[in-house]
């Protein structure tokens, strides 16, 4: 297959050399903002002494919070007349943090972003919907520009309102969407309902990302369209989508590492973890130039894939995102991740698309109640098939988690949707 850009094949030499080369760009032009400019007197950094990708455990690490207190524009290199757009992310955990870019850094995003659908097929011949609300969350504008590089006719649908959004996928034929995958599937039973058969639609490839999500929610997407449905990465402090994205292989996202220095580190003691290990994202911008983030805390759990990719890119594969550090439900003294409940309820076969955990108090105790979705067909007036069915999940639940959850089924659609990311856990303890 035909690269987009000779970064896309670097060896694994060439990589470390760019980065080498780009990480010193990157900490001289940080020091010139105002908040690592103050910090690195602060502890006495000179970046000049950090001459390999190895030494940048001696930088401390960027969090939210910095984020926060140099709000809005303290980590920026250069006046703010030279940036040409901001994003701010939606604020999902916290107050928002904005992201300013320059000229260049809007092109390499674009082409970075351009790099990823290149990767996976997507060419100028594609018609594009992009389903991700636009505005100040970067998966519209970041999306469509890499879209619009390419060449594809790009329609800026937006989120929400199914209906419409199935009109244009039929009127233009549309062959590859950007979707998030929660509402991947909530828009599959619509299209079903309203008689969207294979034969009406063209598609072929859907990016699915902005939330975490297990292999067998991507499998459904793909059976319910009939399609390819690629994991798609990024978080808006490292632009936006665009950091790491599936190949063909669909085993593990690569990292695009002549743009990103991505490590992961235990997330309580920072330290730097072996290839394959948990722990946490830990990304430095290589080429970004508004406003350069160095070893900034994701709080998104993964690990690096040892090994490496049939694809022959030597960029190193993170593994799906198993939920952010600040995810963590901790339950009767148990940690447990969304993830590891939605990974039980999509093994189960009558289990629908939509599931809610939500986490109560009874007297002292607290509960895990999990609203599960029964798939229309399953959904019988019979109450001995229910309550075997409600056992079975609660007692595969307690296999994985080691607390015995209450399970209510409910019919299909009948659970809240969101139109953008998923809200899995609803904490009603005080
Ligand atoms: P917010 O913090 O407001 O959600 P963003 O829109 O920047 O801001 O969201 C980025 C976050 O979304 C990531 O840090 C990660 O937690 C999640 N995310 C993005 N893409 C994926 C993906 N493919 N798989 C799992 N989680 C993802
Ligand atoms: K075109
Ligand atoms: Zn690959």
């Amino acid at each position: 297959m035909k690269a987009y850009c000779p970064e896309e094949f670097f060896s694994r030499s060439e990589l470390d050399k760019v980065q080498k080369t780009r990480l010193a760009t990157t900490l001289e032009r940080a020091a010139k903002s105002e908040f690592y400019g103050h910090r690195f007197a602060e502890m006495g950094i000179r970046p000049e002494a950090i001459t390999c990708a190895a030494d940048i455990t001696r930088l401390p690490f960027t969090t939210k919070d910095d984020l926060r207190s140099a709000y809005p524009a303290r980590m920026l290199t250069r006046p703010v007349t030279d940036m040409v757009r901001l994003h701010a992310s939606s604020g999902t955990t916290g107050s928002a943090t904005v992201i300013y870019y320059t000229r260049n850094d809007i092109d390499s995003w674009a082409d970075l972003m351009a790099r990823c659908m290149h990767m996976v097929g997507i060419r100028a011949e594609d018609t594009f919907q992009n389903m991700s609300g636009y505005g100040l969350f970067t998966g519209g504008l970041g999306i469509h520009y890499g879209a619009e590089r390419l060449g594809c006719l790009t329609i800026p649908a937006g989120a929400g309102n199914s209906k419409r959004q199935l009109k244009l996928l039929e009127d233009f034929q549309v062959s590859v969407v950007h979707i998030i995958p929660s509402y991947a599937l909530h828009l599959g039973t619509v299209k079903d309902e309203l008689g969207y058969t294979p034969d009406r639609l063209n598609l072929r490839v859907a990016l699915i990302g902005a939330e975490p999500h297990t292999a067998a929610i991507r499998e459904r997407i793909e059976e319910v369209y009939g399609i390819k449905a690629y994991n798609s990465y990024g978080l808006s402090e490292m632009n936006g989508p665009g950091v790491a994205f599936e190949c063909l292989e669909q085993n593990g996202m690569h990292i695009w590492e002549d743009a990103y220095l991505a490590e992961i580190v235990d997330p309580e003691t920072g330290e730097q973890l072996p290839d394959g290990e948990v722990g946490e994202l830990v990304i430095t911008t290589l080429c970004r130039e508004g406003m350069p983030l160095i070893r900034y805390r994701t709080k998104d759990l993964t690990r690096f894939i040892p090994g490496d990719c049939a694809c022959g890119r030597k960029h190193r594969r993170l593994d799906r995102i198993m939920g952010r550090a600040d995810d963590m439900i901790i339950l009767k003294g148990v940690n447990i991740y969304p993830m590891q409940v939605e990974q039980v309820l999509m093994s189960i076969p009558e289990v629908g698309q939509n599931y809610l955990i939500v986490l109560e108090r009874d007297g002292y105790l607290d509960q895990m109640r999990v609203k599960v979705e029964v798939k229309e067909e399953y959904f019988v007036e019979d109450m001995r098939e229910l309550k075997s069915l409600q056992s079975r999940i609660s007692s595969r639940l307690r296999d994985e988690i080691l607390i015995t959850a209450r399970i209510d089924l409910v019919e299909q659609n009948s659970l809240p949707k969101s139109e953008g990311k998923a809200q899995r856990v609803l904490d009603l303890r005080e």
